[in-house]
């Protein structure tokens, strides 16, 4: 438990330009509406409220795309990478914890890339966890897509060729320090990438064999050996369709609540987390409210709610 909370910072997100779909815009709505920030608010935090970040479409950019790469919707998705980068930024080097309200997970493009401008500004390493169905290391040349919810990986490791966003010299994440866990549906190009860069990958197999508890140790030794920063990314689609409904890319086989509670307690525990986006909430598809109410649960419970205390125990 936090002995002294952390204060947080929420920040709104409508980006839906990133997945090939409407709907996502409505997502940091829902989530205020489930009580994002009443749930924190109970248990101790501060939180701050910025509201919706709404940036103009930085023009131009598709010039220069090579000839066959395709990242639809360029102009919106990057002048959110900016204000998201600098919004983030922001809130980590005031002291506090920046939850971004998405929103598709192109928001992550900014998110990462600002906890990483944060960590290098504090000399620590950044690692990320990545719970998703979906690897989202597609660069604009291997995108079957062309949707940019499905590269923020790739961009916030410097491989998603997509230039002229943030500055040359942004710090970048090193894609040996990524963890995905969940991971089910992985393009036939993304995947080679993915092995390449030596991201860490828990796949569905590795999630049902290990359970959750032994990779998120895993995960954890990992970071406490390098006294890293933790950024938690949480794709809706990570969760069983039936647990939550509302996303835009529902892929079966995914994890019950079950798997991410504990997940989330055990983070809670380590107050390793640095950040946290919760992304790809599609209220248009969702049934009466259910996937907003869960990520909400789940953030709960990152955030100190508990059933019973546990005696700390050692690694
Ligand atoms: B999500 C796909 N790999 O690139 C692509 O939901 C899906 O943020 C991306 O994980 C899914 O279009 C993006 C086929
Ligand atoms: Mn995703
Ligand atoms: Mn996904
Ligand atoms: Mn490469």
């Amino acid at each position: 438990t936090r002995a002294e909370p952390t204060p947080v910072t929420l920040i709104g997100v409508p980006l839906e330009e990133g997945s090939g779909r409407r709907g996502c815009v409505m997502g940091p709505t829902a989530l205020r509406i489930a009580g994002v920030d009443r749930v924190l608010g109970e248990l101790g935090f501060s939180v701050t409220d910025k509201g919706d970040l709404a940036p103009k479409p930085v023009e131009g950019l598709e010039a220069q795309l090579s000839p066959g790469c395709q990242a639809k919707n360029l102009a919106a998705v990057a002048g959110f990478t900016r204000a998201i980068e600098a919004a983030t930024f922001e809130a980590a080097q005031a002291g506090t914890l920046p939850i971004l309200l998405g929103g598709d997970h192109a928001l992550s493009m900014g998110s990462v890339s600002g906890m990483a401008r944060h960590a290098a500004a504090l000399g620590r390493p950044l690692f990320v966890l990545w719970l998703d169905a979906h690897a989202d290391f597609n660069s604009v040349e291997t995108s079957p897509s062309g949707n940019m919810h499905g590269m923020p990986v790739a961009f916030f490791c410097g491989e998603a060729g997509l230039g002229g966003i943030l500055p040359e010299d942004r710090p970048l994440v090193d894609p040996r320090r990524v963890y995905q866990v969940g991971i089910r549906s992985v393009d036939a190009r993304e995947r080679e990438e993915v092995a390449e860069h030596g991201v860490n990958v828990y796949d569905m197999r590795a999630l049902d064999e290990m359970g959750a508890s032994a990779i998120i140790r895993e995960i954890l030794a990992a970071v406490e050996a390098e006294d890293g920063l933790l950024h938690v990314s949480l794709d809706v689609d990570f969760l069983d369709p039936d647990v939550a409904p509302g996303v835009g890319t529902t892929v079966p086989g995914g994890a019950t609540f079950r798997e991410a509670h504990l997940i989330m307690e055990m983070l809670c525990d380590s107050a390793r987390a640095s950040s946290l986006d919760l992304v790809e909430l599609n209220p248009f598809l969702d049934d009466r409210g259910k996937s907003a109410r869960i990520l909400v649960e789940l953030t709960a419970s990152l955030f100190g709610r508990r059933i019973f205390d546990r005696p700390t125990r050692s690694a």
